[in-house]
């Protein structure tokens, strides 16, 4: 079944961060039968109330971005929250999109699930090869589980749902929360505020010395739709920019960007995480997509938001 113009397509999570970026894409390329529902409306986290969602609305599509999702903090004090609503939500959504008869689904996983110390660039085969990131593995063990529910439904039902697996994202519509947040809208906050606060430092966690991948979220959505749009397979593929940075280099291009001029101080009793989490994007290029955001235009674009979002300027 080919994705046509008038397809009805469920976007999960549409409010989000990765949501609302494929809403925006999709209807940039006239996909005119979007299908949302509000967390009001609609709790993913309950089996039957999607049951009976899916078995009414029948989408053809499905872009699964509805998730719990948050930095390595909120990850590491949370975990119980991270593994119940994210199994709720995987589990009773392709379940439902199978009873329905939803062919396509893409599911979201993330590039924190692979293991700790896999070598790098991380190929899509070295999932479940060794130990998890211990600050994030309740998370990671849901994301697996999702992965595996693709692949398990594809198996036995017939079903054609691609798991995809997207490096660090960042962009408009980020949370920029400084507990729950992931590192880039935290420090586009903390070196704006220290700014206008006329701060001399800003606290850095960790020793800054671990590398990290970025894409814009705008590239991602591109990503998705490209692949529903060119893609029939079912393996898991890495969607990344491939290249990283450290994050003291991180932090002294988000300091330039937002015209911060103080000194960096780096909190070693915060964790620093996995040391490195680079995708080997060669599957996604070979099948013709390559990210077009570099980090620097990215992080600008993110900061123009920001200020016009959340500070009214
Ligand atoms: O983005 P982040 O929270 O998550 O942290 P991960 C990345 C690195 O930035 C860590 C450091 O080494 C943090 O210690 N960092 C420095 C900061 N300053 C800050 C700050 O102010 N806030 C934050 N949040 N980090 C996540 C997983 O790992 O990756 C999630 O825990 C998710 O499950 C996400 O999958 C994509 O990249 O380490």
């Amino acid at each position: 079944m080919d994705l046509t113009p008038d397809s009805k397509i469920y976007i999960a999570g549409h409010r989000g961060l990765v949501g609302s970026a494929i809403v925006k894409r999709l209807a940039k390329s006239g996909y005119c039968n979007l299908l949302t529902r509000a967390h009001s409306e609609l709790d993913l986290t309950d089996p039957l109330a999607v049951l009976d969602f899916f078995e009414k609305e029948r989408p053809d599509y499905v872009f699964l971005a509805a998730a719990r999702v948050g930095g390595i903090h909120a990850n590491n004090i949370y975990p119980a929250d991270f593994i119940r609503d994210n199994l709720f939500i995987e589990l009773s959504i392709i379940d439902a999109a199978c009873r329905a008869g939803t062919k396509r689904l893409l599911f979201l996983g993330s590039s924190c699930i692979y293991p700790k110390m896999a070598p790098q660039p991380l190929k899509e085969e070295y999932l479940m090869t060794g130990p998890l990131e211990p600050t994030n593995s309740a998370y990671a063990l849901a994301k697996i589980a999702g992965i595996e529910m693709c692949r398990a439904y594809n198996r036995q039902y017939g079903m054609q749902y691609l798991p995809v697996m997207p490096t660090n994202l960042y962009g408009p519509g980020d949370n920029f929360d400084l507990e729950t947040s992931h590192v880039l809208p935290a420090l586009i906050r903390k070196f704006h505020e220290a700014k206008s606060d006329g701060k001399k430092t800003v606290t850095i966690w960790g020793t800054g010395t671990p590398k990290r991948e970025f894409l814009h979220v705008d590239d991602l959505a591109d990503a998705c739709v490209y692949l529903m749009e060119h893609y029939d397979g079912t393996e898991l593929i890495n969607i990344g920019s491939g290249t990283d940075v450290t994050i003291r280099e991180l932090a002294e291009m988000v300091g330039r960007v937002v015209g911060f001029e103080g000194e960096l101080v780096f909190d070693s009793n915060k964790p620093d995480g996995t040391p490195r989490k680079l995708l080997d994007v060669s599957r996604l290029n070979a099948i013709g997509w390559r990210a077009k955001t570099g980090l620097e235009e990215g992080i600008r674009k993110t900061y123009q938001w920001y200020l016009k979002q959340s500070l009214g300027e």
